[in-house]
């Protein structure tokens, strides 16, 4: 009878997968397709059969439903709920106040380390039955354990002793979603906004719940559902009842809705002549604005905030500073426990400054200015989420203020839709990073954990490059960029390496000759990509507006939105000085950081012309000059990329082929964007440098005039 029901499931699960479902991407990491190894499937089978689940809520049932799914469907069997535990093979799952059978396992002191969140996955015998259990200090604790149970079988780690006590590293793991109510994304690459506006709050989408399962099962516990550049409607009563109904479907899996909240709100639909954050008639406004979103919205989570950044109204406009800002909106969200996300990405086209420095100088003199509820959000470097960037001299510099991670999922200056970029080792390289804050071992990781300066509000946020495309993220390794946040949110200090391969196992295949090429090529794609685009420190020459391709000769607009501000390219060298001869950036950094970033010999190579201007024929450690160490960086960005479609194409038998093709055909698309790269900025420099291209560097095909006037009027994500 076993034997026929594990053909059935096989059978109707292929059919399932293959005929009527297809490899679309939709299901992302949480594929639960029949294990194909009957040993190892067997070994799994064993474990569970039977299931018990103490207690009833909506997140209960939630796990219920994921458990029957994944487990039904990996194991090929099927699954049986019990009251109670009979037999051996049981999965009991409950909190210690829903059930004594739990409460009698598990100590009770070791779940004072699991949290509000975290849960214990262990085996254990009960009345000389064997089982597993999973338990937590709340349901969604429990959730959380059970998609790392599912994870465990789908990437085929071993159960049979599995012990496992997990907690979240960071109290806030949020996605921000730049979208807009007319469902065009800021920086969008997945097609349009997944919130269906105009239809809510009357049709729920399904799609609803599955953003919110993909989430649980990484842990992500908040979302901002609208852009930073933020429109007030949403704040108005015909749109907090439609994100209410998007907190109904995402509060079963522990997510918090968040909202933007445009500072001059209390003018454009408060009626009020001014939006002075002081002003008693402004005060009052907003407390009772967020009164009103409460009623709908009861777990609201609380505002993120984008004020006097690039022509966005704030506090300033009145003569205020951002604390007196911030604090206005803390102290009326502080009585619902709601939180303020205030940006650190803030410059000023009047300010001639550098812009790298302009977050630090106006943040730094307020630290330890803000009311308890506010996190001041920080860009992970001092730019703009370049391929790369050092990291942001503010970490560590506000020891009082609790300081959120801002990394961008999507990939605006990575690629966009079209360039397989892994982005766990950009993010891993700036939360390694030390800060020198209180010496030695201060790195930017212990800065948003709290455990630098003691904070217990401690969060992450992911601009989120999802949208209504039927994979979600547009291109199929996006996916794994949208994972790795997770994941990393959950536990800071995962390897790239391991994500990846976590990602890669459920999303394709365990098959190890699968894995590790597919794994090697992500790890390495991130250094490629900076290879082809911003070698060596360079940085910002993206083309305007969309910023899609390069555009080095960029020169028209305010100065510091040009790529000639940034990379200064001209007859003596090529970069910006912001060494203490320079614009003195450097000096924003901790003592032994500014020591390293000062001098071009001891500055790291990868992020030399990001602070210093350096002569065409300056000798690098290579031995080459700085110009042909800068085009032989540019032409291996572009083999990377070949290498790339080499790897790939060995695998083709080992993947389906809609996803097989659907990514051979993108790596075409970003080999021909890193030859464009490439030509277009050797030729653009060249003409400053006026030396000739070094052997080993493919000769440009094509002319500097035809790649200057190469325009792209539809250009996603703006
Ligand atoms: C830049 C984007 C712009 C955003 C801005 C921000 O180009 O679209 O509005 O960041 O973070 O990267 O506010």
């Amino acid at each position: 009878m076993k034997h026929f029901y594990r053909l059935f499931y096989i059978t109707f699960f292929f059919f399932y997968s293959v005929f009527l479902q297809g490899e679309d991407g939709y299901r992302l990491w949480l594929r639960y397709d029949p294990i194909k190894d009957a040993s190892i499937a067997r070994e799994y089978s064993k474990a569970i059969s039977y299931l018990v689940i103490e207690g009833q809520s909506p997140t209960l049932q939630a796990i219920k439903e994921e458990l029957f799914t994944g487990l039904e469907g990996l194991l090929g069997k099927k699954l049986f709920i019990s009251s109670e535990v009979r037999k051996s093979g049981t999965l009991l799952i409950g909190t210690p106040h829903q059930s004594k059978l739990i409460a009698s396992v598990i100590p009770p002191n070791e779940l004072n380390h699991t949290g509000d969140e975290g849960y214990i996955i262990r085996r254990v015998i009960i009345s000389r039955k064997r089982c597993i259990i999973i338990s937590a200090n709340s349901d969604i604790g429990l959730l959380y354990g059970a998609f790392h149970l599912l994870r465990l079988i789908q990437t085929q780690q071993s159960i049979a002793n599995v012990n496992i006590i997990s907690a979240p590293e960071i109290r806030y793991r949020l996605l921000n979603h730049w979208d807009n109510l007319n469902r065009t994304v800021e920086r969008g690459y997945a097609g349009f906004s997944l919130w269906n506006w105009h239809l809510l709050p009357d049709y729920v989408s399904p799609r609803y719940k599955d953003y919110a399962r993909a989430n649980a099962s990484i842990g992500i516990n908040g979302t901002v559902l609208t852009n930073v550049n933020a429109n007030a409607l949403v704040l108005t009563d015909q749109y907090l009842i439609k994100a209410a109904a998007l907190a109904d479907v995402f509060r079963t899996y522990g997510i918090k809705v968040y909202l933007t909240a445009r500072f001059s709100a209390p003018v454009e639909i408060g009626g009020l002549s001014t939006a002075d954050p002081l002003n008693p008639q402004v005060i009052e406004w907003w407390n009772s604005k967020i009164k009103e979103i409460y009623k709908y919205i009861p777990d609201f989570g609380g505002f993120l905030v984008k004020a006097n950044s690039e022509g966005q109204p704030g506090p300033q406009n009145y003569g205020r500073n951002h604390a007196e800002g911030a604090n206005m909106l803390a102290r009326a969200l502080a009585p619902y426990g709601g939180i303020v996300m205030w940006r650190a990405f803030v410059y000023d086209n009047n300010v001639p400054e550098d812009r790298a420095k302009q977050a630090y100088k106006e943040f730094k003199p307020l630290d330890g200015k803000f009311e308890k509820n506010v996190f001041v959000q920080v860009k992970n470097g001092p730019v703009d989420f370049q391929p790369r960037e050092p990291f942001h001299p503010l970490f560590g510099a506000m020891p009082a203020t609790p300081l959120m991670m801002e990394f961008q999922i999507t990939q605006e200056y990575l690629g966009q839709g079209t360039h397989l970029v892994y982005l766990a080792p950009l993010f891993k390289e700036c939360l390694d990073a030390d800060t020198y804050a209180k010496g030695k071992g201060s790195e930017v990781a212990k800065v948003i954990n709290g455990s630098l300066d003691n904070h217990d509000l401690t969060g992450i946020a992911g601009v989120s490059n999802i949208g209504d495309d039927r994979n979600w993220c547009g291109h199929p390794f996006a996916q794994a960029n949208w994972y790795a946040f997770g994941r990393l949110a959950w536990n800071l200090s995962m390897s790239s390496e391991d994500i990846a391969e976590e990602w890669i196992r459920m999303t394709f295949s365990n098959n190890q000759q699968f894995v590790e090429p597919v794994k090697k090529m992500m790890l390495q794609s991130r250094e490629t990509a900076v290879n082809y685009m911003t070698p060596l420190g360079l940085h910002h020459i993206m083309a305007m507006h969309h910023h899609y391709g390069p555009g080095p000769w960029v020169n028209q607009g305010r100065a510091d939105w040009t790529s000639v501000y940034y990379h200064r390219a001209d007859s003596a060298g090529i970069g910006f000085n912001r060494s203490t001869r320079g614009s003195d950036a450097v000096s924003q950094y901790f003592p032994e950081v500014k020591q390293l970033f000062d001098s071009p010999e001891t500055c790291p190579k990868s992020l030399l012309l990001l602070f210093h201007h350096l002569p065409w024929d300056y000798l690098m450690k290579s031995g080459r000059t700085l110009w042909d160490e800068l085009c032989l960086k540019y032409h291996s960005g572009v083999d990377s990329v070949r290498n790339m479609q080499k790897t790939w194409n060995s695998l083709k038998n080992m993947v389906d082929e809609e996803r097989f093709l659907h990514v051979k055909s993108l790596l075409a698309i970003q080999e021909k964007e890193a030859v464009w790269w490439r030509d277009a900025c050797i030729l653009y420099f060249q003409q400053f440098s006026r030396r000739p291209v070094p052997p080993g560097v493919e000769k440009p095909v094509k002319t500097l005039e035809y790649y200057m006037n190469l325009r792209h009027y539809y250009a996603p994500g703006i």
